[in-house]
């Protein structure tokens, strides 16, 4: 007698999709945001999520990395905390044919066959647009003479806070030799307590500071509370652009305490799980799926805000 049961479920196209998701942290709201963008658009598109968040550590993300490879997972997707330091953990992954999409920040490598592509902004082109913006803003406050400028750096290593200081270098470079100066830049690592407590240090070594160039929103939104303690308005005595465009950023800017806000887009989850389910499937896909994003200046906070869902 012939075998009568029938499998109807053993055709490979229909098993859900295995994804490993290294996340940088929780440090921000673009993070935040950007988290539940990755669940809800894995969870749309029917896959297996394993998702694990590094605390901002690389060690932690290797060994996430390493126990998506254990698991034999059929896509590896992560946001590298620095640029640094993948080598091995990638060559691992690639000797189990498993694909890997970076997505938000990148990598250095000197191995290209290590990742697929990059889903996500051009931080150095961020980088520029706030050094245009500060020329509006600059313009509009009717600002005359030096403008002495401090940097809140993202964390250090990381793609975003190389790349957006390299671009506004840039800009600073061609068109502002001799009126700007970024007479203080350090590191808050993306975080509200690190903006507040570096900006207090900046406000004590050099009180004659009048712009805030900070890497993210969350960094500015600490900064805020520390040039308001030391009696100053910010927005005013302290023009501020930042990056991001988070909820709680237009929230300053509707208030007057940020001046300009460059948007990087934190939703990428839907466009991930487009491009995991194409590397999936084997189709050749862009080496670099660029996010699109846009400015804000502060006139333009107040309309803008209804439509902030993160
Ligand atoms: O700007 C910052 C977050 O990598 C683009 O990381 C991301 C950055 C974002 O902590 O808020």
């Amino acid at each position: 007698k012939e075998d009568s049961a029938s499998n109807t479920s053993g055709s490979s196209g229909d098993k859900a999709i295995t994804l490993g998701f290294s996340q940088v942290g929780a440090e921000s709201g673009w993070r935040t945001a950007n988290t539940d963008s990755v669940k809800e658009a894995a969870k749309e598109a029917g896959y297996t999520l394993k998702f694990s968040d590094a605390q901002q550590k690389q060690e932690n993300q290797i060994s996430a990395i390493r126990s998506f490879i254990a698991q034999n997972v059929d896509v590896i997707a992560f946001s590298p905390v620095v640029v640094t330091g993948w080598d091995a953990v990638l060559k691992e992954a690639k000797a189990k044919k498993i694909p890997v999409v970076l997505t938000d920040r990148s990598v250095e490598t000197s191995d290209e066959s290590l990742y697929v592509t990059l889903v996500g902004s051009d931080f150095t082109d961020e980088g520029r647009r706030a050094a245009k913006i500060l020329e509006k803003v600059l313009e509009k406050a009717g600002h005359k003479g030096a403008v002495k400028i401090a940097q809140l750096e993202g964390t250090t290593g990381a793609a975003p806070a190389i790349e957006r200081a390299k671009g506004f270098k840039e800009v600073m470079d061609a068109d502002h030799k001799d009126d700007w100066k970024i007479v203080v830049s350090q590191t808050g690592d993306f975080t509200r307590a690190g903006g507040k407590q570096v900006m207090a240090a900046f406000l004590e070594s050099n009180p004659d500071i009048n712009v805030l160039f900070a890497h993210n929103d969350d960094m500015a939104i600490g900064a805020i509370q520390s040039i308001e303690a030391a009696g100053k308005k910010p927005g005013k005595d302290i023009l501020i652009v930042s990056i991001d465009g988070v909820k709680d950023g237009f929230v300053a800017m509707s208030e007057g305490k940020i001046n300009a806000i460059v948007e990087c887009n934190p939703l990428l989850g839907p466009q991930l799980m487009e491009v995991v389910k194409k590397v999936h499937d084997g189709e050749s896909v862009e080496r670099w799926i660029k996010t699109k994003e846009g400015d804000f200046m502060q006139d333009q906070a107040e309309a803008e805000l209804p439509n902030r869902k993160y």
